[in-house]
């Protein structure tokens, strides 16, 4: 069936119903009804398909989530074998559900050690969320409620609940919400091209970011510092890798001050770094004490997040804790639970965290690297299946185009129109490919990302901007 032949499939009223009732995450929505959404109706492997038959391949994995690629049946006959059996119970009142219970013992296994247990949201945001309330209740129990102050990063991306929001790091957000809330401050990220000096060495800089948090604590005082949280690699940020020095002067400096470490696993974990998660990876190489997770749990065929809570606040929580006053309704919902056993059976099953570490990530490396060499493009990076490069006006003398001009977005239009997902964020573009992508499906990838890199370049002529 092709995807236009759906029964009773209109694209232009479906169109026109979207514009007048459907108000977009992160959309203008005057600007979206002018030109009308993309109706997205199938997906298969890598690729998704639009309502008006164009083939796609996904190099966004939906939104940093579909890990194992669109139409698993495995998946789809968890979900169905749950929902038949019982679609839904809660975990509150002394109640469980067998698959809440069976991803809480499945996940320490594949967790980094020293993690027994896992506290379940139904998002990333709500993850965070959680970690702001552990974070403090810890504190509390530890008798230092005084210790309040959670460090964050400008351009970090934590989510969009009021605490993620707030621990993130994004500017529109923060002022469109009276944001951040208090108790949470911001140093710069680790983006060497935004915050380098000049002549200065990757390892050097690597070092100097990471101690911008030692500068935060001192002057905060340490006893008033509760946590710092990060990304492994920031994903909705630009795809900031940091310099392979960076990660462990943030542990040592925790380690030192005696300050949580929270690693934000939303994107990194489930595999995207060729580890289970981003702080296993050796460039990464953190011990943190929270894990936050979601997307890629369940290869987002459901909703699914939670965090990860290490011994060391287990133990207090446990065993001088009492009631923690917190969670959600669907906090264990046991058929999205049920679709991430299946989703973590068949990783481990099928090895795809080793072949991503061992084959499908070099690959992705050594072809993303190839585009080095179009004149637009400098600074191509990768580390797992993440990759992303810069747009440059002028690489040589590495000179940015002027934000307003939104080349990143004229790229990314190109783009879809050569059947491609890539995400524009300001100068960088970049890509969070399925985990399970085929070296003939990376190819095909670069191809049109080369070809709609070939027709920015050629639309910025015709428009004299070059
Ligand atoms: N932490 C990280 C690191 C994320 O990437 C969240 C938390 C929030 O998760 P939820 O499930 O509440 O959305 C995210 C989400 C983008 C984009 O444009 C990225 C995310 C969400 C929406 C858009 O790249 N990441």
């Amino acid at each position: 069936m092709k995807p236009n032949d759906l029964p009773g499939f209109d694209t232009a009223a479906l169109r026109a119903k979207d514009a007048a009732h459907h108000l977009h995450p992160f959309t203008d929505t005057q600007s979206l009804n002018a030109s009308g959404a993309r109706v997205i109706v199938r997906g298969e492997g890598v690729r998704i398909w639009d309502s008006d038959g164009n083939e796609i391949i996904d190099g966004m994995s939906g939104l940093w989530c579909v890990n194992l690629g669109y139409s698993r049946q495995d998946l789809i006959d968890a979900a169905t074998r749950q929902m038949q059996t019982l679609p839904f119970y809660n975990a509150f009142f002394k109640t469980t559900t067998a698959p809440a219970t069976e991803l809480a013992a499945l996940l320490p296994q594949i967790a980094p050690p020293g993690f027994q247990h896992v506290f379940f949201t139904n998002s990333g945001s709500e993850g965070n969320d959680t970690v702001i309330r552990l974070v403090r209740r810890y504190w509390d129990l530890m008798g230092q409620p005084q210790r309040k102050t959670i460090i964050s990063r400008h351009n970090a991306y934590h989510g969009s609940t009021l605490g993620g929001a707030s621990l993130g790091g994004m500017g529109g957000m923060h002022e469109q919400g009276d944001l951040p809330i208090p108790g949470i401050v911001h140093i710069d990220q680790p983006y060497q091209l935004q915050n380098g000096l000049p002549g200065e060495s990757e390892h050097d800089f690597g070092l100097r970011a990471a101690r911008w948090l030692e500068d935060k604590i001192v002057e905060l005082g340490a006893d008033k510092v509760a946590a710092f949280i990060g990304e492994p690699v920031q994903g909705a940020g630009g795809v900031i890798i940091p310099p392979a020095s960076y990660w462990p002067e943030i542990q040592r400096i925790c380690d030192k001050y005696g300050i949580l470490l929270v690693s934000d696993e939303v994107i990194c974990g489930f595999g995207r770094l060729g580890t289970w998660f981003g702080c296993q990876h050796p460039h990464i190489g953190s011990r943190p004490d929270l894990i936050t997770f979601a997307k890629g749990v369940t290869s987002g065929y459901l909703p699914l997040g939670g965090v990860l809570v290490g011994d060391r606040i287990a133990k207090v929580l446990i065993e001088q804790g009492g009631d923690f006053n917190h969670g959600f309704t669907y906090s264990g919902h046991p058929t999205c639970c049920a679709v991430a056993i299946a989703n973590v059976q068949a990783m481990r099953a099928e090895g795809v965290v080793e072949r991503v570490a061992a084959d499908t990530a070099p690959y992705l490396a050594a072809q993303f690297a190839t585009l080095a060499d179009h004149p637009l493009v400098g600074d191509v990076q990768s580390l797992g299946m993440v990759a992303g490069l810069v747009l440059y006006k002028d690489k040589a003398t590495r000179t940015l185009f002027p934000a307003e001009l939104g080349v990143g977005y004229r790229c990314r239009d190109n783009c879809f129109k050569n059947g491609v997902v890539m995400r524009a964020v300001e100068e960088r573009m970049i890509i969070a490919p399925p985990l399970v992508m085929s070296h003939d499906d990376i190819d095909e990838m670069i191809r049109r990302i080369r070809r709609s890199l070939d027709d920015t370049l050629a639309g910025l002529r015709a428009d004299g901007l070059l």
